[in-house]
């Protein structure tokens, strides 16, 4: 079952991965380096099932950061949780104000002004997706704000135009921006590669993800959902079948109070082949919704809670 790659993964990071205090301070065992291969023909997607992992969430999100925003407050309407923690840490260091995190994303939710002040993330994936800036020389040695890159659009046209390229790239990391993120992009580099396909087949689009650090237990599983999802939306937009995902970490790792989902994932069999159907076709990679999405055959273990490292 391709889901076992990452049940061992999980095991061999557990049992010899190297121990280190990292930023959040709770500490992980960690190895640098480390594969994994998808074949997303038929429909088949990494969406783990050993326990259940809320795909519709990491598609909000996907669909976010399509949108170029940064800001939570999208997704707190969503009622998406996932960033919520990043902006309260910095509200609560930044004013000395103790609100709970509850009450802060009620706030955001309730009050405009508000969030577009203390909800916004930095220039993080949705910005450098979709509007990564650039800056044209003018007189006087000084520069002027130019248009931004849409790197989506522009993967989309390279890939309908220039198909054999290898140069079909979407990039997070921008270096002179970083500082101001929240959280330096994770899901870092994609890379697109158009095979030729046997007489009579269609063409595939496989697919690479690297993915400088790596939260194994509540990162990964939503990781991987979205770059297959990204992967069979561009496909389909550029007229081509899902082939091979190939999913790369650098520092791959496991929180040491993720102990208890370890122990009990590990103890899980995978069930069955979730499959994904997009619904409908829309005109451009920028208008689909989450109902153009429906899941078949998901029939996971139960949830397993277990808390973010912030
Ligand atoms: N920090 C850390 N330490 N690990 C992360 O995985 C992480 N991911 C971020 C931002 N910062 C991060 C963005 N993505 C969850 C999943 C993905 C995600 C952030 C959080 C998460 O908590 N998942 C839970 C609950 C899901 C839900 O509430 O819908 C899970 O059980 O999957
Ligand atoms: P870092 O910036 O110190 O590497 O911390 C980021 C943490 O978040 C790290 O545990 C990896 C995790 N993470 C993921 O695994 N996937 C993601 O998509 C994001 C945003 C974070």
């Amino acid at each position: 079952h391709p889901e076992q790659q990452y049940l061992d993964l999980m095991r061999h990071v557990w049992l010899e991965g190297d121990e280190r205090v990292d930023r959040t301070g709770i500490g992980t065992r960690s190895v640098f380096g480390a594969t994994l291969r998808f074949d997303l023909s038929d429909g088949a997607m990494p969406l783990v099932t050993t326990k259940r992992v809320y795909w519709k969430t990491a598609t909000r999100e996907l669909l976010w950061f399509l949108t170029g925003e940064t800001n939570i407050r999208p997704l707190v309407l969503q009622g998406v949780k996932i960033w919520n923690e990043w902006p309260h840490a910095r509200y609560v260091e930044q004013t000395g104000d103790d609100l709970p995190l509850d009450d802060f994303v009620a706030r955001i939710a309730g009050d405009e002004g508000f969030a577009a002040q203390w909800g916004d993330l930095g220039p993080v994936y949705g910005k450098q997706w979709v509007d990564w800036p650039t800056y044209r020389p003018v007189a006087g040695g000084l520069f002027r704000k130019g248009r931004g890159v849409n790197q989506i659009a522009e993967l989309v046209d390279s890939l309908r135009m220039n198909p054999g390229s290898r140069r079909h790239i979407i990039e997070g990391w921008n270096v002179a921006e970083v500082p101001e993120m929240a959280l330096p992009p994770c899901h870092k580099t994609y890379q697109f590669h158009v095979s030729s396909g046997d007489t009579g087949e269609m063409a595939k689009l496989n697919g690479i993800l690297y993915q400088r650090s790596c939260d194994i237990a509540l990162g990964l599983p939503f990781n991987l959902w979205s770059a297959a999802l990204l992967q069979r939306m561009l496909a389909e937009q550029a007229d081509l079948e899902p082939g091979e995902l190939v999913w790369m970490g650098g520092d791959t790792h496991l929180y040491l109070n993720h102990a208890h989902l370890i122990a009990e994932q590990l103890s899980r069999e995978p069930r069955g082949h979730p499959r994904l159907e997009i619904v409908r076709r829309p005109a451009s990679i920028f208008d689909y919704r989450i109902e153009d999405f429906a899941v078949h055959d998901y029939m996971p273990h139960g949830a397993i809670k277990a808390p973010v490292a912030v």
